[in-house]
């Protein structure tokens, strides 16, 4: 029992035999002077004295509901109880339906009876409908109810068609999904930040990616995919990081990154092409086109791109992570790839163009991987000819200054393997488990990992990676 005021007394009930006998979306004139049963929570409410209108909503969306009081016992009492009840309260409602040429159905329920299943006692402090200016941690801390609103309730209709576009791609394919552990021994991603855990009487960490399992998983089922989490501790707060991402990890065995390349072209063309086929109503809701993209997309390589930069920012050198912001100068907002990153730039497991130049390596001219701007070590750069750029077959996947994508052809000669985790100084020991399995004919492989939030926010022009998830998990977030 509900007391919403001091003459207002409102009564909860239970679900009992009622059950929904249509969604809003199977509602239609064909039903007129049918009694069905909907439910869902109140939207909207329009007072016209003597006349309610009420948007029922549902998970296909609205059912106009209208009351008139009338002198009529029961439908006054209908009529008082949804006057006073404030919107997101849960109800059902027994009703007839009745044409209504207005609504956007052609028809709209009359209640006969009515069921409170759930009261909502506090005013919502944002909006159902409009997109809210309330700032979005406001909006987290209620989140259930922020992924009620109709802007999030379409950005997340069409992520949810991008990842099974995702499975039929890949499936039809020859992929099978795998999943792999996350609760893990080692890194793999060099510089990106781990979180340890405890495991038993041992410290453990949660997966920064499923890399290295992903990559053996390519000796048994050859073309793998998996869409799980990731886990970074990212210590900046940025509008393009979570410390808890899905990615889209990919690998594939008998190729190399140019055919990995090529896969990730016809994957973002065919989820391009599947949500204008099913999305149409979210994109017109959204104001959004997308973009009519051509593939191959446009490759620039490493240092194409550094020559160009250099003009402006003088003080980039090769060998350094370059950072979004400076690439605005010349690039579009639109896909393309950067390719052939020098080695040191990236992960032990990625391959050099050239194997002999992995053997000649000079000691300690790595840098760890970093997914920010590094501005490398000026004397070390400085020492750097060109005649020991090391180039690796890696590329990242852009849109404009955002990276959404990162892959590579792997290493899968044991010897190399061995030789560049030296030179990168990480312990072979620790690695074991993994280095086994290269004495029994890892394929030749190659993959890529992309960030499923990263391209929902290029796709979907939204401003912060948080509208891209459900819960989002950042340095100053683990609720709720
Ligand atoms: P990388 O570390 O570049 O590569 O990650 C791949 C993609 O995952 C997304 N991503 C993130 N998204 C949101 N928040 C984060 N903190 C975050 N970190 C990464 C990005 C990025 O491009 N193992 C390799 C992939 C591979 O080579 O297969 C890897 O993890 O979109």
């Amino acid at each position: 029992m509900y007391r919403l005021d001091e003459d207002t007394i409102i009564n909860e009930q239970d679900l009992e035999n009622w059950r929904r006998t249509h969604y809003s979306f199977q509602i239609n004139p064909s039903q007129i002077n049918q009694t069905i049963i909907i439910m869902g929570w109140i939207s909207s409410k329009r007072d016209h004295g003597n006349v309610l209108f009420i948007q029922l909503r549902d998970k296909f969306g609205d059912t106009q509901v209208v009351v008139k009081k009338k002198g009529n016992n029961l439908e006054n009492e209908i009529f008082d109880v949804l006057k006073n009840l404030k919107e997101h309260s849960s109800i059902g409602i027994k009703g007839k339906v009745v044409e209504q040429k207005k609504s956007s159905t052609s028809v709209e329920i009359v209640p006969e009876e009515i069921k409170v299943l759930s009261v909502s006692t506090k005013s919502a402090p944002f909006l159902t409908q409009a997109i809210s200016n309330i700032g979005i941690d406001t909006r987290l801390e209620l989140r259930a109810l922020d992924l009620r609103r109709d802007y999030l309730q379409n950005i997340f209709k069409i992520r949810f068609t991008i990842l099974n576009s995702i499975r039929e791609f890949l499936i039809s394919n020859y992929f099978i999904e795998v999943h792999t552990p996350k609760m893990i021994a080692t890194a793999t991603e060099g510089g990106a930040a781990l979180f340890p855990i405890f495991y038993y009487d041992k410290e453990a960490f949660l997966a920064q990616s499923p890399q290295l399992y992903k990559e053996q998983l390519t000796m048994a089922f050859e073309n793998v995919f998996e869409i799980a989490p990731i886990f970074r501790a990212e210590p900046s707060r940025t509008n393009r990081h979570l410390s808890e991402a899905i990615s889209i990890d990919v690998e594939k065995a008998f190729v190399n990154y140019h055919d990995v390349m090529k896969l990730l072209d016809e994957l973002v063309a065919y989820i391009i092409l599947k949500i204008k086929e099913k999305n149409q109503t979210e994109l017109n809701n959204l104001e959004l086109e997308l973009p009519d993209i051509q593939i191959p997309f446009p490759r620039y390589s490493y240092s194409e791109l550094v020559d160009k930069l250099q003009k402006n920012h003088k003080y980039i050198r090769w060998g350094d992570d370059i950072s979004p912001k400076i690439l605005k100068d010349i690039v579009g907002d639109s896909f393309y790839y950067i390719v052939d990153w020098p080695l040191s730039t990236k992960p032990f497991y990625v391959k050099p163009k050239n194997y002999s130049d992995i053997i000649g390596l000079p000691p300690n001219s790595t840098t760890t991987t970093t997914t920010t701007t590094t501005i490398s070590n000026e004397n070390q750069k400085d020492k750097e000819s060109e005649s020991n750029r090391i180039v690796s077959e890696s590329f990242d996947l852009m849109y404009g200054t955002l990276e959404l994508s990162s892959g590579s052809t792997r290493l899968n000669n044991k010897n190399i393997l061995l030789d560049n985790m030296k030179k990168k100084g990480l312990n072979h020991a620790a690695f074991d488990y993994h280095l086994r399995v290269f004495d029994y004919g890892v394929p030749p492989h190659a993959g890529f990992g992309l960030g499923l939030e990263r391209f929902i926010m290029a796709l979907l022009k939204i401003e912060n990676i948080r509208d891209a998830t459900f819960y989002p998990r950042d340095i100053d977030r683990l609720t709720p």
